[in-house]
């Protein structure tokens, strides 16, 4: 059961644009910019911290992310969805993250990784039946395909389904599945007869499904994180994508979702910047503020030239998504080098903050560890490095 915990944390964020990148934006990416950064002020900042150290999930926050239009930004409008375009969805993602990576995974899994399923390869009776109620925080998604032994490796997966007549049965594991835990619906990936990969929309109420929850985690604290267990479960033949087949399904949802975090870390990375900067001006050492010295202005130079980079890759990327060319070993690029920069930047911004760098009243460490995750989750930083180097060379290097 959720507790409400309020604070009187001030969020003091200011905008950094070193490259005057927001002219490469259009009014409605920044009204939607402006208005997911006054909402995670208001409604993130303030409690994101004391959830974070509870290690408990702000359920509240589904519906308000609602409201501010972060399920699904790129799904059709009749369907439940924003109907812009994919830089609205990375821009959000951006604003999203420099509140809370946690806060950004809950609506990147509920918008990549179970609306554009549902949109992309299940029926006309499964877009009706589900994404108006995902959109509007009424169902919370799910989406499952690690398994305890399969990570980097979906393809070695063992969940299957067996046939039964009007319905298959399922049987299996997933493990450190965001939102399990709340899920209504979980779109879940497993091997049929002929071990060829399904996708299929799973309802959290059918009997044989269970969804513990995973605890003692250091890292993306505020986000609930579970397994998704099940023992014969029932799942009718209708709720099976129809034409999707094989690893190309799940892999195509990360293409997505990996997009957006490519957009999200660099929000983790603005506010570790934003706050570093507003104490190196603030913090007295030797008779001048810490920021004269030429050690930290290097720390803070190369933090926004590294900053400015990837927000220039993403906007790229962005371009590249909105005109269907982009390919998803660019977006593997784009994830690798923004989330290793954003954590690079955490820790120098750690160092700036001297001992207050440790503690609960700057964001630093919880971005510092929630970027843990983001480095290992939707692909591993080196899994990303031989998508590149299988790109470029034309050889796996995989197995
Ligand atoms: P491989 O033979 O390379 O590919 C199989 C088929 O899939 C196609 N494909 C893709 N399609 C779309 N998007 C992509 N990113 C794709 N990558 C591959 C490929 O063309 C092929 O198609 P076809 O028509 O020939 O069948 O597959 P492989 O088994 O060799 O694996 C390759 C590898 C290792 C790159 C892949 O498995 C991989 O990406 N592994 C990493 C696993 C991963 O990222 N898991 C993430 C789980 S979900 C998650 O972490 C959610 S976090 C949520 C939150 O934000 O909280
Ligand atoms: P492993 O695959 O066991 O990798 C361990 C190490 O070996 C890594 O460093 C990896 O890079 C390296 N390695 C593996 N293969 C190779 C290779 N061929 N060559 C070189 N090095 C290799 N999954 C979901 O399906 N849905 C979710 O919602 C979801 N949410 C998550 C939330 C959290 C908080 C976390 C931590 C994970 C989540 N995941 C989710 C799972 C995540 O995608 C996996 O953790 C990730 O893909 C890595 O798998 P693994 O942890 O099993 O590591």
């Amino acid at each position: 059961m959720e507790t409400t915990m309020k604070s009187s944390k001030v969020d003091k964020y200011q905008h950094h644009d070193y490259y005057l990148m927001d002219e490469l934006l259009s009014e409605d990416h920044l009204l939607a910019r402006d208005a997911v950064r006054d909402w995670v002020k208001r409604e993130v900042t303030p409690i994101i911290e004391q959830y974070a150290e509870k290690a408990e999930c702000p359920m509240h926050l589904f519906k308000g992310l609602a409201e501010i239009g972060a399920f699904g930004p790129s799904i059709p409008v009749e369907y439940g969805g924003g109907g812009m375009d994919e830089m609205a969805y990375g821009v959000i993602m951006q604003e999203l993250e420099r509140g809370d990576s946690g806060v950004r995974s809950m609506a990147s899994v509920q918008s990549s990784l179970v609306m554009y399923p549902i949109y992309k390869y299940g029926t006309e009776a499964h877009r009706q039946k589900y994404l108006p109620k995902l959109g509007s925080g009424e169902l919370i998604g799910c989406f499952g395909l690690t398994e305890p032994d399969h990570g980097s490796n979906p393809g070695g997966m063992i969940t299957n389904i067996r046939d039964d007549g009007d319905a298959y049965i399922l049987n299996g594991a997933k493990m450190w599945i965001t939102n399990s835990p709340v899920a209504d619906i979980a779109v879940v990936w497993a091997k049929d007869e002929a071990g060829v990969v399904r996708g299929m929309i799973v309802e959290a109420d059918t009997e044989g499904y269970s969804a513990p929850e995973i605890h003692g985690k250091w890292s993306l604290r505020a986000s609930i994180t579970g397994e998704l267990v099940f023992e014969d479960v029932r799942v009718p033949k209708d709720n099976v994508f129809p034409e999707i087949k094989g690893l190309k399904g799940p892999l195509s949802c990360l293409s997505k979702a990996r997009y957006g975090i490519a957009w999200g870390a660099i929000g983790a990375a603005l506010d570790c910047y934003d706050s570093a900067l507003r104490y190196a001006l603030e913090r007295h050492q030797f008779g001048k503020p810490i920021g004269q010295f030429q050690l930290q202005q290097k720390k803070l130079a190369e933090m926004i030239t590294e900053i400015t980079k990837a927000q220039l890759l993403t906007w790229r990327l962005g371009q590249l998504a909105n005109e269907g060319r982009v390919t998803p070993a660019q977006i593997s690029m784009a994830k690798r080098n923004n989330v290793h920069m954003a954590l690079q930047i955490a820790r120098e911004a750690r160092q700036i903050h001297g001992g207050m760098g440790i503690t609960n009243e700057y964001p630093i460490m919880r971005h510092m560890m929630n970027l843990e995750t983001v480095l290992t989750y939707e692909g591993t930083h080196d899994i990303h490095l031989l998508i590149t180097g299988m790109d470029v060379t034309g050889l796996n290097a995989f197995k």
